[in-house]
């Protein structure tokens, strides 16, 4: 149903592909986002990305997606996940349903990456599935939101 996505990726996920691949895959950000805006141009919508390593720009971008009347976000926060409380009330105050991705399985690592700040107020929380998660997340928000 969504016809407008938004793909936020946050702080070192322009790093994909070129280290940790044991945890992280071997894709590159760029054939994620390439992979997110073919599966939604396959489905009649647009999907937008935008990766950012700053805090404030990621919630400046969520700011603006409200006035582009985006239908759906999908986000992996990075580390912000267990941090940002700020991310957390930008993705609340414009009220756009989101999902939330993690490449890796955060429960499975260390007690710190257990907590997250946004999963209360998404949608749904896709973990441990590797990038194949973007893909689960982007057909749920063209299907479901
Ligand atoms: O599993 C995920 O997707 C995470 O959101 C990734 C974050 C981490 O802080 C979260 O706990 C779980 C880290 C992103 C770092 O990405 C890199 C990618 C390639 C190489 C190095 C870092």
């Amino acid at each position: 149903m969504a016809t407008n996505i938004l793909l936020l990726n946050g702080p070192n996920l322009n790093l994909l592909g070129t280290r940790e691949p044991e945890i992280y895959g071997s894709q590159t950000l760029a054939d994620i986002e390439r992979a997110a805006a073919a599966q939604a141009g396959a489905a009649g919508a647009t999907l937008v990305s935008f990766q950012s390593n700053h805090e404030g720009a990621l919630i400046d971008r969520i700011h603006a997606a409200k006035a582009e009347a985006v239908d759906a976000i999908v986000i992996n926060p990075g580390g912000l996940t267990h941090t940002s409380i700020a991310l957390r009330d930008a993705l609340s105050a414009v009220a756009i349903p989101f999902v939330e991705v993690h490449i890796s399985n955060i429960h499975q690592r260390e007690e710190f990456r257990h907590t997250s700040y946004l999963s209360s107020v998404a949608i749904g929380v896709i973990c441990g599935l590797g990038v194949e998660g973007y893909r689960a997340a982007i057909d749920f928000a063209l299907k479901k939101l």
